[in-house]
């Protein structure tokens, strides 16, 4: 497929409302958000939810995860996948739980990460069992890749389970993070030379300033493109994103001049391999 999959990633669970109201937290900003974006290029939302009764701060309740998959699927036809990241602080077990909610995709994190000050948790017992409830619940998981060292562990997954469901394999370098690789096409470059023959997509982003020169690197390496306010809340010096779709917007105009236009929701579900 030679077009590029768009890949929005809103909100995230690090930057706070406070500092940043133009974040979507609430539904509505989310809903509106995506809507926003969709008609921008995007082809799947990466969805973290916050408690907007509770200082929008990050929150893996059921209730609260099911009800964003439905609105957002009720809104748009963009592939919906939730995070099982979530936020630093949050348990493994609860993690797991949000394939309750029934996305069509959910992020896998092929390994520990120091994530700035803190760890971001990824022991291999739970990528396995993410990986194993994913196959049996018909989600379709991303990889996301921080490091290198998580190639070898996504391989090991592929060897011991067999592939995901649909039959995919997508991953998602997210680079520049304070801890993990850094967002350089060097190391871009690295892990896509080392990825398993069964990955049949990858995307990638870069947090921070590294935003803008990871999207042009992926483009010329044949990858497709993460943006968005979890990763990046600046769009130029000294200009803060007003809105996510900015970032779709400039995302899908680069990939447009080098010819590689946007997928179509129905084209991002066929690469992905995700359920109809
Ligand atoms: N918030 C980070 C600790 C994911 O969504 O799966 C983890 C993260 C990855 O954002
Ligand atoms: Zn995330």
């Amino acid at each position: 497929m030679s077009g590029t999959l768009i890949t929005v990633a809103p909100t995230g669970a690090e930057t706070a409302k406070a500092d940043v109201p133009q974040l979507p937290t609430t539904l509505e900003e989310l809903v509106e958000t995506a809507q926003r974006c969709e008609a921008a290029g995007a082809g799947l939302i990466h969805v973290h939810v916050r408690d907007s009764d509770a200082g929008h701060v990050p929150t893996l309740d059921p209730v609260r995860l099911r009800d964003t998959v439905q609105a957002l699927r009720e809104a748009t036809d963009l592939v919906v996948q939730l995070s099982t990241g979530g936020s630093v602080h949050d348990p493994l077990e609860k993690r797991l739980t949000v394939l309750d909610a029934e996305p069509d995709s959910c992020s896998l994190t092929c390994g520990t990460v120091n994530f700035g000050d803190d760890v971001f948790l990824n022991p291999y017992g739970f990528m396995s069992d993410l990986y194993v409830q994913a196959q049996e619940r018909e989600v379709v998981p991303e990889f996301e890749l921080f490091d290198l060292g998580h190639v070898a562990a996504l391989r090991r997954l592929i060897d011991t389970h067999g592939l995901p469901f649909g039959g995919k394999v997508h991953v998602d370098f997210v680079t520049n993070v304070p801890g993990g690789m850094p967002g350089t096409v060097e190391a871009l470059v690295a892990g896509v030379q080392m990825l398993p023959a069964e990955v049949t997509s990858w995307s990638a982003t870069g947090i921070g300033r590294a935003h803008l020169p990871i999207a042009a690197a992926a483009l010329a390496l044949g990858g497709h493109l993460r943006v968005g306010m979890e990763d990046n809340v600046m769009y130029a010096r000294g200009q803060q994103v007003q809105h996510n779709a900015e970032l779709v917007e400039r995302a899908a105009g680069l990939a447009t001049t080098l010819q590689r236009p946007p997928l179509s929701t129905d084209e991002a579900r066929e690469l992905l391999g995700v359920k109809e």
